[in-house]
């Protein structure tokens, strides 16, 4: 395979306006025929038409209505003879493709004896043969046909404008989508399934049908995600001003799927870990990604589908600006402001453990790439997560008004057309002249082109006399494949000061601004370095910078720990509150770890340390999900971030031993905290509550730890029972994990017990898998483990998220498991790499990237880890996707 580099953009020789497609369904072989009218594309040289397809049995092909001649090159088929100019003609291709076969998951498969398709990006081509490209878009008419009893329902795009019974037993459903799309937007379904329904009455009065399909039993788990729709709807409507575009809105869940959820127009299709929930069988946890997952696809019904991409090199113009879209929906869904920080706490959490270690490792690649092997590969955390930091700064930039206008001026520049990531920045940056984005608006885009993290350098320098405190700030960026040297980034930075003495906030007067004073200033670096001074400073400052996190860099300030302590007390930006305990246990831990002392001796976190987070626990304001977040340890992989070379035991070891410290030296404020935080009252999913559950379940998990090491039997009992009387899945998942998590003798027969209770439940066996995969290893015992639960009856390799509990709770989520000295580990993930790569190519390169980062690791972990990637590198008919993984790996 070769690479697709962005600088070859050309458009499309053809237009296809119209598509009729009709569908025979038949799980071993259903007939497809598409009928287009295309017509030559005027702006481009005269030449043959070429059209993808995969995996498919050609039957028949007709111009105009008459046999015509073809050929094949590769996976493409090439028509010479087309009439001439550029009048529109006809162009019918008549295919079968075996559904029943098709373990990849991409075009059209099966899924509990019922049928879906997933085609982004470049599924739609395993259907018929076509122009898979998102820049052209067409009008579509589908009819499907299919067994009444075994597909009672038939769906796809757009409007049903005709149904009723065939010859046979067969019936046929007709649905006419009213507006043009790219083919990756396609969707069919067919199977026995049920819906929830809702009619709404939008702003201007029109009337919208939203249905939420299943499989008939789980109609009890689909209120959750009407209401996060009905969500969603409302919100696009205030906030941007973006109204519903369809009579009828559609949900479809499915067990089988390669990823969370596909936003195809009117259609969307989702994992049914984005769908179903009930109090009983699914946690704060999933209630919160139901609601972020259906309306990132709800949003992205204008941000992606009325405007797409232009190519696939474009895939954060839509992917970036909707989970932007979808956190600041989740977070305009919290009434108070402490519940909004936590959201954003745990954005930026995804951002720096997945993200900052994707950009600084071989997979690193721009926003907007500049080529790729397969497509599939870059549906990555920079695109998503890194390309709404993007689209977050433009926004602190030009004001949360300011954006919105600019939304505005891209819909109506843009709409029903495919565009570029430029396009969407010149058009925030024209609707906001004047603000600094559109001042320094080639540089702010250095974020679309450049890979990697940039590094901000900052030092504070306080002239008592004077009463000013100059910031300086650097900044600069490592090289990355291909780029060897950066430019300066345009780096939004939020900062406000803290009293060092009083803890109070400080006025801040800029030197050369004006007159008034804020407690916040957004302070806006575009060079390699620069200063800002404030005046009036009557005491010694601390500085909070970065407030909100507002830019995806690391910041470097050299802190001593009673300014972040004071941080930790004081700073009125709960992001930086937070901050500022996070880097004290961090610079403990890997103080701990640099040390020769052995590393599971006494637990590195100070006296000091320890009080700070007792107060915080004990505070009588803050409130309970901050408090979970901030006495939360840095994870496992954030620490190796940290470090130029990685000993994976060493940092577990390290990180379990400050755990256990927090245990058992905050023993009693757990017990209190336990009392105070558990409720077993009616459940609501919303943000205090589900707070307070995670709080309590943290008390738990504490409190197991320190029973262990005391051997005292109390607190196990006790969660025990917590875990067989609790009223929702929350607070006895929590229960188990913390069983689980202290090794304690009782987690073998509650989990033993929690799998006859739910042995009927997919998700809920999906978290039984997963907890034991993902549990801490103590002495080797969790590989073993994993192999067993592998021969489990309840496993299968083919179930994407049923794999994904298994292996990737293990490879990627466990490093004290799975970085073993013993190589067995890395052994057993090359073992499945290759045997998903067999059956799903995109599952198989997930699993690939959990070696990543192997050339920080110390050996001997570095050469087994490198042995590992060249026994998957050396296997003959790997797919692109893991060979693209895997090649970028060992260069
Ligand atoms: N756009 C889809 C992702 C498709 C992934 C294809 N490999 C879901 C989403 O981002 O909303
Ligand atoms: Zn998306």
């Amino acid at each position: 395979a070769t690479a697709i580099h962005r600088a070859d953009y050309v458009a499309p020789a053809y237009w296809i306006d119209t598509v009729d497609l009709s569908f025979d369904l038949d799980p071993t072989k259903t007939r497809v025929l598409n009928k287009m009218t295309l017509r030559r594309n005027p702006d481009v040289a005269a030449q043959a038409l070429r059209l993808d397809g995969e995996e498919l049995n050609l039957a028949r092909v007709l111009v105009n209505g008459q046999g015509t001649s073809f050929k094949m090159d590769g996976n493409q088929l090439v028509l010479e003879n087309l009439p001439e100019g550029t009048e529109p003609f006809s162009l019918e291709i008549f295919t079968t493709t075996c559904p029943a076969k098709n373990t990849k998951l991409m075009g059209l498969y099966v899924s509990n004896d019922s049928f879906f398709t997933q085609c982004e990006a470049e599924g739609f081509r395993r259907i018929t043969y076509f122009l898979d490209r998102p820049d052209v878009m067409a009008m579509y008419t589908v009819t499907l046909r299919a067994d009444k009893a075994k597909y009672p329902v038939l769906l796809s795009n757009g409007n049903l404008v005709e149904h009723g019974d065939l010859d046979e037993g067969r019936h046929f459903a007709k649905w006419v989508d009213p507006h043009k799309k790219p083919a990756y937007l396609f969707a069919l379904v067919a199977g026995q399934l049920v819906a929830r329904e809702q009619r709404i009455t939008a702003r201007n009065g029109k009337e919208h049908l939203l249905q939420v399909y299943v499989r008939p039993g789980d109609l009890d788990k689909t209120e959750h995600a009407m209401n996060s729709l009905m969500a969603s709807v409302a919100w696009d409507e205030a906030r941007f001003g973006l109204p519903l575009d369809l009579e009828r809105f559609m949900i479809v869940a499915t067990s089988d799927f390669n990823m969370g959820a596909m936003e195809n127009k009117g259609l969307n299709i989702f994992n049914t870990k984005y769908v179903l929930a009930n109090q009983a069988t699914a946690t704060d946890v999933d209630y919160a990604n139901i609601e972020s997952v259906v309306g990132h696809e709800y949003f992205h019904n204008w941000t992606g589908n009325r405007i797409t991409c232009r190519d696939w090199f474009q895939l954060s113009l839509k992917e970036g600006l909707t989970v932007f879209r979808d956190q600041e929906f989740s977070q305009d869904l919290c009434a108070d402001p402490s519940a909004r920080a936590v959201k954003r706490i745990e954005d930026v959490r995804v951002l720096r453990t997945a993200q900052f270690p994707e950009d600084a490792g071989p997979m690193a690649h721009p926003v907007r790439p500049d080529s790729y092997i397969e497509i599939s590969n870059f549906y990555t955390v920079t695109i998503y997560e890194k390309g709404a930091e993007v689209v977050r700064m433009m926004q602190t930039l030009t004001s949360r008004a300011g954006f919105a206008k600019g939304m505005t001026l891209y819909f109506e520049r843009f709409d029903g057309q495919a565009v570029t990531c430029d396009d969407f920045a010149q058009a925030i940056a024209d609707a906001n002249p004047g603000s600094a984005l559109a001042n320094l608006l080639p540089q702010f885009k250095r974020w679309y082109s450049q890979a990697g993290t940039p590094r901000v350098g900052a030092r504070g320098t306080y002239d008592a006399e004077a009463q000013t405190y100059t910031l300086h700030f650097t900044q600069s960026c490592a090289p990355t494949s291909g780029q060897p040297s950066k430019q300066p980034y345009v780096i939004p930075i939020l900062l406000g000061l803290v009293g060092g003495t009083s803890g109070q906030t400080l006025a801040l007067h800029a030197q050369d601004g004006p007159g008034e004073a804020y407690s916040n200033y957004l302070f806006v670096v575009s060079e390699e370095s620069a200063s800002i001074t404030f005046t009036h400073i009557q005491e010694e400052p601390v500085p909070s910078i970065l407030r909100g996190f507002s830019a995806p860099v690391v910041l470097d300030f050299e802190y001593t720990d009673a300014q972040l302590l004071t941080l930790l007390a004081n700073d009125p930006d709960p992001f930086n509150r937070w901050e500022a305990g996070q880097r004290l246990a961090l610079r403990s831990a890997i103080k701990q770890i640099a040390a020769h002392a052995d590393p599971a001796g006494a637990g590195g976190l100070n006296d000091a340390y320890i009080a700070a987070m007792r107060s915080v626990l004990r505070h009588p304001t803050l409130d309970a999900a901050f408090k979970e977040l901030v006495l939360t340890l840095p994870s496992e992989t954030y620490i190796a971030e940290q470090l130029d070379v990685v000993d994976p035991q060493r940092i577990h070891t390290v990180r379990e031993a400050m755990r256990l410290q927090l245990a058992t030296a905050l023993q009693v404020d757990w017990e209190w905290a336990y009392e105070a935080h558990h409720d077993n009252g009616a459940y609501s999913p919303d943000p205090l509550s589900s707070g307070r559950r995670a709080l309590a379940g943290m008390a738990l998990t504490y409190l197991c730890l320190a029973a262990v090491q005391s051997g005292d039997a109390v607190w196990p009992g006790k969660v025990l029972q917590r875990f067989k009387d609790a009223s929702n899945m929350t607070d006895r998942f929590n229960a188990l994990s913390a069983l689980v998590g202290s090794g304690h003798a009782l987690a073998v027969p509650a989990l033993a017990r929690f799998h006859a209770m739910f042995k009927d439940e997919a998700l809920v066996l999906d978290k039984w898998f997963a907890l034991q995969a993902g549990a801490p290893d103590r002495g080797g015992q969790i590989l073993p483990a994993v192999r067993q639960l592998l021969t489990h009856a309840d496993f299968s390799i083919r179930n994407p998220n049923r794999a994904r509990s298994v292996i990737f709770s293990y490879c990627s989520a466990n490093p004290g498991g799975f970085h073993r000295p013993d190589a067995a580990g890395y052994v057993f993930w090359a073992d499945r790499v290759m045997e998903l790569d067999s059956i799903n190519p995109q599952v198989a390169a997930r699993l690939a990237r959990a070696l990543d980062r192997w050339k920080k690791l110390a050996d001997p972990y570095r050469n087994a880890a490198r042995e590992a990637l060249a026994r998957v590198a050396a296997k003959a008919d790997l797919s692109n996707d893991v060979r693209e993984v895997v090649d970028r790996a060992l260069a």
